[in-house]
């Protein structure tokens, strides 16, 4: 595919400031574990100050930068039709502008309310006007998209979407039925209530609000990441995608249960019934679902990949991988640490066992394992790829990726381990345990244990860092104008797929009437048993606390 010089320039730009967002972010996620094992206790208000800026700058700028830059490319390859440039530009400067009004409010200590931002903690303006323009830029990104798509439709009746295409719709509808939730809540109930043209908040509607979004938001985290291991990696694995028909399942799957479950983080919140809180947990083991048969179609087109590799035995053929190429070791360790991600997602979401969890250590060792590991490392490892396919340098040390990629994956296993020890004892998340008294003589052993493994996850950080620079600083060794994506061939093709599987309408509109049954009756019970309420509080901040 022939893909503009200005295109590929803007994508990496997305790239480069996805990635200079999480420099400064795995800064603060070192200087957070040093400060909850004691080793090196920053005060109170640089620890929240720094975990609000570690929360939103890894999870929040690194992901949405990088997923538009990526479907960009994507969207060209796939469809082989142009994106509208202008749509591109304005975009990426309204994401830019909104990430920088964040990033200064934050800086400025005028917004230490952690990446959830839950009322009564309050921001300053600035802050919740940048979140609301970096999601309105991607909005633009996702017309853009959708042009470009319909206008794909027109000129190919009757042709099924391309597969790496039925993920790019099925992130980006995730990602606007998310958005909604947090578009209400920032627009009529934050921004009003910071300016001060509204004295009184609801902090309960704030927080369901809020995880309507916030759950949802996860899968359009991975769904890049699985988009990858479908249709890129089995290729650089030297095999085949196992069934073409289970990646558009899944990915359509994701459309229909991503939303409406939120309730799982509100499992202890009151004011909401138990029935509806044990609806959102059907849906939310619904949702487990595409990624068990995700799990099992990317084993099997490794099996397929190792045994055309010579492999054979019952479990020998893991031989034959690919394990000391780069982007096979980035996406294979992200996998692995997603094996443990799922297992304690499933923890999380069974109603009882939450309880012993929730708001403990045990959350962020799960997190770390899905967006920390899971969604990091791929997104890592597709950054080298993506260099080198748009700019034609070669990559600066192949050896120094893997290294990395594995070095990450041991660091977090260690790092997930203590913090979920530590989790099953009730040690809290969110608090800097290195000035806590409670703490005892063991469960200190497993904070510094934490330590250890955060501080070779930040030496896996650099080393990364150093090999996208070096990359970046290589010569140019080919001409890019055509950029070509090494799409996996499917080994089962269904060449008879029902047309249902290719009416978007029929989904987006299943996913719109879940929501609609599974969050009516959840506002209903908050309207009823929940209050509004004056004031707010801004820590560690020169505004006033009112
Ligand atoms: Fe989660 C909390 C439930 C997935 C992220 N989650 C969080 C938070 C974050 C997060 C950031 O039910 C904290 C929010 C906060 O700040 O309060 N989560 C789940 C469930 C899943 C799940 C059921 N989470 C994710 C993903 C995330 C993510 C993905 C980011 C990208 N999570 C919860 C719940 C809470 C929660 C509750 C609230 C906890 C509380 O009380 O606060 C599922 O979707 C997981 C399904 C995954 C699997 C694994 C499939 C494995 C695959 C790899 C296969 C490997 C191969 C390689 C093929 C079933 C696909 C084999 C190789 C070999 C060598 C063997």
């Amino acid at each position: 595919m022939r893909m503009e010089k200005y295109l590929r320039s803007m994508v990496m730009w997305h790239i480069y400031v996805g990635l200079l967002a999480i420099s400064v972010g795995v800064i603060f996620g070192l200087l957070q574990v040093l400060s909850r094992s004691g080793i090196y206790v920053l005060p109170p208000n640089i620890y929240y100050q720094g975990l609000t800026l570690h929360g939103v700058l890894n999870a929040v700028v690194f992901t949405t930068f990088f997923i538009v830059g990526f479907l960009y490319v994507i969207t060209e390859t796939t469809l082989k039709e142009k994106l509208n440039k202008g749509l591109v530009y304005l975009s990426f400067f309204t994401m830019l502008i909104g990430t920088l009004l964040a990033g200064i409010s934050i800086l400025t200590n005028k917004a230490t309310v952690l990446y959830t931002f839950y009322p009564p903690l309050k921001a300053s303006p600035m802050f919740y006007i940048g979140a609301t323009l970096l999601i309105v830029g991607s909005w633009i990104a996702v017309l853009n998209t959708s042009l470009t798509f319909l206008r794909w439709r027109r000129n190919n009746p009757g042709q099924k979407t391309p597969g790496p295409m039925v993920a790019v719709i099925s992130i980006y509808t995730v990602w606007m039925l998310a958005t909604i939730g947090v578009a209400i809540e920032v627009l009529f109930f934050l921004i009003p209530w910071s300016l001060g043209i509204v004295k009184s908040i609801n902090p309960e509607l704030a927080r369901t609000l809020f995880w309507w979004f916030g759950h949802p938001l996860v899968y359009f985290w991975l769904l890049p990441a699985y988009l990858a291991w479908y249709y890129i990696l089995p290729k650089v694995a030297g095999g085949k995608l196992y069934s073409e028909v289970a990646a558009r399942i899944v990915f359509i799957m994701f459309i229909v249960f991503s939303t409406p479950v939120g309730l799982h983080h509100q499992y202890s919140d009151p004011g909401i019934t138990n029935v509806w809180k044990g609806v959102h947990a059907f849906f939310t083991f619904m949702v487990a679902l595409p990624s068990f048969i995700t799990a099992f179609t990317i084993a099997a087109s490794l099996e397929y990949a190792a045994r055309k590799n010579g492999g054979n035995g019952l479990f020998s053929w893991w031989k034959k991988l690919p394990w000391g190429n780069y982007f096979f070791a980035y996406m294979i360790s992200a996998m692995i640490a997603f094996i443990f991600g799922g297992i304690s997602g499933i923890v999380n979401a069974s109603y009882n066992m939450n309880q012993v969890v929730h708001n403990t250590s045990w959350v962020p060792g799960h997190f770390h394992l899905t967006v920390g590991s899971a969604v990091f490392l791929t997104f890592l490892g597709l950054s080298l790829y993506l260099a080198n396919k748009l700019t034609g340098k070669k990559i600066f040390n192949e050896k120094l990726g893997t290294l990395s990629a594995y070095l990450w994956l041991i660091g977090v296993l260690i790092f997930s381990w203590g913090m979920m020890q530590l989790g099953r004892a009730g040690i809290p998340r969110r608090t800097n345990l290195g000035l806590a008294p409670y703490m005892t003589p063991e469960e200190r052993i497993f904070m510094i244990i934490a330590a250890v493994g955060g501080i070779i996850m930040f030496i896996s950080a650099v080393l990364f860092l150093i090999n996208f620079v070096g990359t970046l600083l290589n010569k140019k060794e080919k001409e890019v104008e055509l950029v070509e994506i090494d799409y996996a061939d499917a080994y089962y093709k269904e060449t008879n797929l029902s047309p249902i599987w290719d009416n978007w309408k029929v989904w987006i509109g299943i996913a719109i009437l879940l929501i609609i049954i599974n969050y009516t009756p959840v506002f209903y019970d908050v309207f009823r048993a929940t209050y509004f309420v004056e004031g707010g509080y801004s820590p560690f901040s020169p505004l006033p606390m009112k």
